[in-house]
């Protein structure tokens, strides 16, 4: 399954790891092969260009942490994007607390009559007591084939002939399902060639009147093209919250999934895989997107992208320790303490520090910090890397352009100096162990 998207990324893949050198051009290049593979299978054109430039702009952009090649970086740019693109995990949460609703729409021949059954089974299996009710009213037969889905997995199908108007039939449906004792309820409606406006209408008043707690839209994976366009209309009809996508197993481009979330901003829940009625699978984006990628490579590759980013901080951390310190260095010390929560819970956890400074103190400490980032975010690069050339008409500029008084500016590089000394000594490997171990939730409690 999903082979030509498979091979249509994994050729993008080669061009960034064929390239001598990654540089723009050759990211340029990547995200148009990107964008290619996508459109090919079925993603629909906008989608596939806003994910292509986003992907270009990232991978042009965004510089590796050391250790990491560029073309790790874009491989892993590549698959955030897709992940992303493709939604969050998809989760069907049904409170057994009260009667749920579920409306299937799709065209004919999606899969709907099939995905009743499959979620049946799938929810009783999960402790739900789920009933059909067989709101096709317009494909003869279509009753028949519900209750035989129905009695080979043992659930209640409601249904009446003779009953032609769909609303009718699923709202008497929906007060015999739960008389039984049902608490999920799931309305298989009809279908027609295409998103005629015969069905939609009839989806828009089905929906107006049983108020479904969840609209399901079924879509064949292998429609192509129109999956765009299908789940739009659908969704303008009935407000779509779950797509799933069937006939995975067959000649599925893919796209479906990508497309189907772009035109409805809902998540795919769950894949059809086959005719049996257990050939239902949950769908996890990043584990899509592994797939189409090779799962393997990605994973470790992620991995490693991680930890180098960790050890980024690690090594910032040793050079501020070792006296070696920057101004940026200051800024990521505030940054640091800030997100630990109120300097007054850091300092009460230093032991010998709390009681030692009076509650105003640490306050004015706290505005001060605040203006001290102004300030830096004033300074040139070169002035950042090194204080020394600070001269007075360069204090001047800096507190023009940070809003800030002289007076200010002096401060900062006067807590800057303060800071180097202060990292080297003792006190400083104690404030670095503070820096790195606090746990999260002791400061966050009123107990420190
Ligand atoms: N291979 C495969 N076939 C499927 C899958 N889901 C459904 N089918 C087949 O697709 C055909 C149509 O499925 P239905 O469930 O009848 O579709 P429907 O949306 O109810 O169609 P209408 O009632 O005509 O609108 C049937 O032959 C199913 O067996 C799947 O995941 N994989
Ligand atoms: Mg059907």
């Amino acid at each position: 399954m999903l082979e030509k998207l498979k091979e249509g990324l994994q050729n993008a893949v080669n061009v960034i790891l064929g390239a001598s050198t990654v540089d723009a051009e050759s990211v340029k290049l990547f995200a148009k092969e990107v964008q290619n593979a996508l459109i090919r299978a079925d993603v629909g054109v906008r989608s596939a260009i806003e994910l292509g430039s986003k992907i270009e702009r990232r991978g042009i952009d965004e510089t590796p942490p050391p250790g990491l090649s560029r073309k790790d970086q874009i491989i892993r740019i590549l698959y955030e994007e897709l992940s992303s693109a493709i939604g969050t995990e998809g989760r069907l949460d049904l409170p057994t607390t009260r009667l749920n609703t579920i409306l299937l729409v799709g065209i004919q021949g999606s899969g709907k009559t099939t995905v009743a059954a499959k979620l049946g089974r799938y929810l009783v299996k999960k402790g739900y007591k789920p009933g059909l009710i067989a709101a096709d009213t317009f494909r003869p037969g279509a009753l028949t084939q519900l209750q035989m889905l129905g009695k080979s997995v043992g659930l209640e199908v409601y249904g009446n002939e003779k009953e032609k108007n769909p609303v009718k039939l699923a709202t008497m449906g929906k007060e015999y399902l739960k008389s039984q004792g049902k608490n999920v309820i799931i309305v298989d409606t009809s279908g027609r060639h295409k998103e005629e406006k015969g069905l939609l209408d009839e989806m828009e008043q089905l929906s107006s009147k049983i108020l479904p707690d969840l609209t399901i839209l079924v879509l064949d994976g292998t429609i192509g093209q129109q999956c765009f366009a299908q789940a739009e209309a659908f969704h303008k009809a009935t407000r779509v919250g779950g797509i799933i996508i069937t006939k995975m197993d067959g000649a599925a481009r893919g796209g479906g999934a990508l497309a189907a979330t772009a035109a409805t901003g809902a998540n795919v829940l769950l894949l059809g895989t086959g005719e049996r009625i257990d050939d239902l699978e949950t769908f996890s984006p990043t584990r899509f997107v592994g797939r189409l990628l090779g799962m393997g490579d990605i994973k470790a590759l992620l991995e490693r992208a991680k930890e180098l980013d960790e050890e980024v901080d690690e090594s910032k951390v040793k050079r501020i320790m070792s006296g070696k310190m920057t101004i940026d260095d200051l800024y990521f010390q505030l940054e640091q303490v800030s997100k630990m929560g109120t300097l007054k819970k850091v300092f009460e956890y230093i032991p010998g520090l709390s009681g030692a400074m009076k509650k105003e103190d640490v306050e004015q400490l706290e505005d001060k910090m605040k203006i001290w980032k102004y300030v830096i975010n004033s300074m040139t690069k070169e002035e950042k890397e090194n204080p020394e050339i600070l001269n007075s008409s360069r204090i001047k500029r800096i507190a023009q352009g940070s809003g800030t008084h002289d007076r200010e500016v002096k401060e900062m590089i006067a807590r800057y100096r303060q800071s180097k000394t202060v990292m080297k000594s003792s006190k400083g490997r104690m404030m670095n162990q503070l820096l790195r171990g606090i746990p999260k939730d002791a400061l966050s409690g009123e107990q420190v």
